[in-house]
């Protein structure tokens, strides 16, 4: 046997001392890593689930090995409404809070819990892209430590019954059993629709409409689609009650820990999310009529002006808007 040459010796060596190199940095990599919890009750198959797909893609690009981006959906990781809490205890990172969470904190933001108050996406856009949302996201920030990276469109809100009913007008739905999220802010709007409100966590609602302990539930097309309320439901009324909204929300923990060129890239991982989802959901919008007619659902259009009218009423002269800023509604309005 001869033994190692001094070139063997040094290779050897350098391998070694290489592959430590490696180790260490590999090591320091992942503790400086920024764990990024997101949770949501998405379903897989919604486009507001997979667009966090999206945004890890662009941060694995434009920030490789800075976040430990870690996706819960099916509110397996908290409930839904728990969300701003969990962050702010510091055990949650990310998620989409929606007009309804944000106002048990910021009341004013009870204007976007309005039916009729947003006209369409491209409005919803305006109004959250523009001054007014820049006001209303540092009341945001102020008061939930939340910081909002982008306005995201959830969808228009429409009526979807178990059985077959005649619905024109508010009055049409006195009695019915609507499910709504279970806070005070979604049950008026389900009162100011004529319906009967009913709370119950969006995972609960598929098994509501088949065992019939609910009557109807609402929600954007897409999501009738994604969560497949199609299945154990006959009818959809397009009342467009609500062009809703979610905010893709980071905690202000995380969010003043970043530097100016990590803030960037976070925000705008999130704004192609953001845009992701919506131009899906738009275009789903487009489409799923003649989907959900071909599964044997019939489409009802009421008197949405009637809704309109008995809904604007109902909500001007509630508590909630004594609490809007004044002129608030009117720059709303007149935005284009
Ligand atoms: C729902 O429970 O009906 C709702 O649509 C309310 C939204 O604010 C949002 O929480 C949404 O569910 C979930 O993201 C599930 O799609």
């Amino acid at each position: 046997m001869t033994s190692p040459t001094f070139s063997m010796i040094s290779r050897r060596t350098w391998l070694t001392v290489a592959t430590a190199i490696g180790l260490a940095t590999q090591q320091a990599f992942a503790q400086a890593r920024q764990l990024l919890r997101i949770s949501t009750p998405a379903v897989p198959d919604d486009w507001h689930a997979k667009m966090w797909t999206v945004m890890k893609e662009q941060l694995d690009k434009t920030a490789p090995g800075l976040f430990d981006v870690q996706i819960s959906l099916n509110a397996s990781l908290f409930k839904q409404g728990a969300e701003p809490v969990a962050m702010a205890r510091g055990n949650l990172e990310m998620t989409t809070i929606s007009a309804f969470d944000i106002a048990k904190l910021v009341p004013e933001f009870s204007i976007f819990t309005a039916g009729y108050v947003i006209r369409d996406p491209a409005h919803l856009m305006k109004v959250f892209n523009g001054p007014i949302g820049d006001e209303m996201f540092k009341r945001v920030s102020e008061k939930m430590d939340i910081t909002v990276l982008a306005p995201i469109y959830y969808g228009t809100r429409q009526l979807n019954l178990r059985d077959l009913r005649k619905v024109n007008t508010p009055a049409d739905l006195k009695g019915v059993k609507l499910r709504m999220p279970g806070s005070k802010e979604w049950l008026f709007l389900g009162e100011a629709l004529g319906a009967t409100p009913t709370p119950l966590a969006f995972g609960e609602v598929y098994l509501g409409l088949r065992t019939g302990t609910i009557d109807a539930q609402d929600n954007p097309l897409p999501t009738v689609k994604s969560a497949k309320f199609y299945e154990v439901t006959k009818q959809i009324t397009l009342t467009s009650h609500l062009v809703d909204a979610l905010f893709i929300g980071v905690s202000n923990k995380l969010w003043n820990g970043l530097n100016p060129d990590q803030k960037a890239k976070l925000k705008s991982a999130a704004q192609a999310a953001a845009q992701y989802n919506n131009a899906q959901r738009i275009a789903d919008e487009n489409q799923l009529l003649a989907y959900f007619k071909s599964q044997g659902l019939t489409v009802t259009t009421p008197d949405v002006a009637a809704f309109q009218k008995s809904v604007q009423a109902t909500y001007l002269q509630s508590a909630y808007a004594k609490v809007w800023p004044k002129g608030l509604l009117e720059r709303i309005n007149a935005t284009k």
